[in-house]
């Protein structure tokens, strides 16, 4: 063969090589619009059934020289950079994203800026139980600095027999001791049909762990023009996490407050274990506030302060505790609320430590 030869057929693999890069990228096209189908209809996008008879149709008109198991490896490697760009594009859509925004989003809540670099602290007791517990707790956060008070009106409990809240009277006790305080309230709500009534009575909406996949409660809470604080399913993956902030965020409302509170692991030191690397996942993958919920994530007194030093050290927004006026009578989570003095000597710790602004 001579170096002419040699030098015709490379051309010619060139032409081919170049065809193939045009006829792989119409293929990725193809298959980013299917993915657009598929999105609407909410079909999953890997569809094995489909993959096995594009192979088998392979095997059957294979004329060779390559073997057709080589063949079906480097369709399979097509495929696969096929699924990918469906799932790119995915993210890519996605409005809680960084690629979709890439400036932090910022929630103000009376006058609180949360996401603005500042980082910040909501307490208040588990639940609502009398306007003299909340309004003692209410004192003793506001004599911190700090002006986002949490309680619960509404508890879905483990169990049936337990507490279950005041309901709407918890919410007009919050309300009352937050407007002579002059702090905001964030409280859960539990049913789509309360979110119209929780307006009138708190600043933000909490939606808890156990309703992270609630999605009418979540395209409910999405509707209204008020900010929504959003836990982590006590089981759910960050991606899944990702995905609800986007129910609500997908209805208009961007005022997302996001919050780690500790996912089910085989580990049973800790009431949950607190997934502290979600925190930096979460700001790179979205554009919310974070915030650590250092209570539900440990379940115990002597592990609130070190988790909320290391929250406050990956970079959250913010730090979430329960405070009860007198823990051994609370009738929810008493193992982990913190008594006022126990509070005071919380934040006497953090203080000198972080640039807390308070
Ligand atoms: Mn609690």
């Amino acid at each position: 063969m001579s170096n002419k030869d040699l030098q015709q057929l490379r051309t010619q693999i060139d032409k081919l090589n170049l065809q193939l890069l045009k006829i792989i990228n119409e293929r990725g096209l193809l298959v980013q619009e299917i993915g657009k189908l598929k999105g609407v209809q909410g079909t999953n996008r890997f569809d094995p059934v489909r993959e096995r008879a594009m192979l088998d149709l392979i095997l059957q008109k294979n004329e060779g020289p390559f073997e057709t198991s080589t063949l079906q490896h480097i369709f399979k490697e097509i495929f696969k950079a096929n699924l990918e760009l469906q799932e790119d594009d995915h993210r890519k859509a996605l409005l809680v994203s960084r690629k979709k925004k890439p400036e932090n989003t910022i929630v103000t809540v009376k006058g609180e800026a949360i996401g603005d670099g500042v980082q910040r602290f909501v307490v208040g007791p588990c639940a609502v139980e009398s306007y003299e517990q909340v309004a003692e707790v209410a004192k003793a956060v506001k004599k911190q600095g700090i002006r986002l008070l949490r309680g619960g009106a509404y508890k879905p409990r483990t169990s049936p027999y337990d507490f279950q809240g005041l309901g709407l009277e918890g919410l007009k006790i919050l309300k009352q001791v937050a407007d002579e305080q002059d702090l905001a309230v964030i409280s859960e709500i539990v049913t789509p049909g309360d979110i119209e009534t929780a307006l009138e009575y708190v600043d933000v909406i909490q939606i808890g762990a156990r309703n992270m996949q609630n999605f009418e409660l979540l395209k409910a809470a999405g509707a209204v023009n008020k900010p929504v604080l959003l836990k982590r399913g006590l089981a759910a993956t960050i991606d899944e996490f990702i995905n609800a902030a986007e129910y609500i965020m997908s209805k208009g409302n961007d005022q997302i407050i996001l919050c780690e509170r500790g996912i089910r692991t085989y580990e049973r030191a800790t009431r949950n274990t607190l997934d502290i690397s979600a925190v930096p996942i979460l700001k790179k993958e979205t554009h919310l506030p974070v915030l650590v919920d250092v209570t539900h994530s440990t379940g115990r007194r002597d592990l609130l302060l070190p988790t909320a030093k290391a929250a406050l050290a990956i970079g959250a927004d913010g730090v979430m505790a329960e405070v009860h006026p007198d823990p051994a009578v609370a009738l929810s989570d008493s193992a982990q609320q913190m008594s006022i003095p126990q509070f005071e000597e919380f934040m006497t710790k953090l203080k000198p430590v972080f640039n807390l602004n308070l």
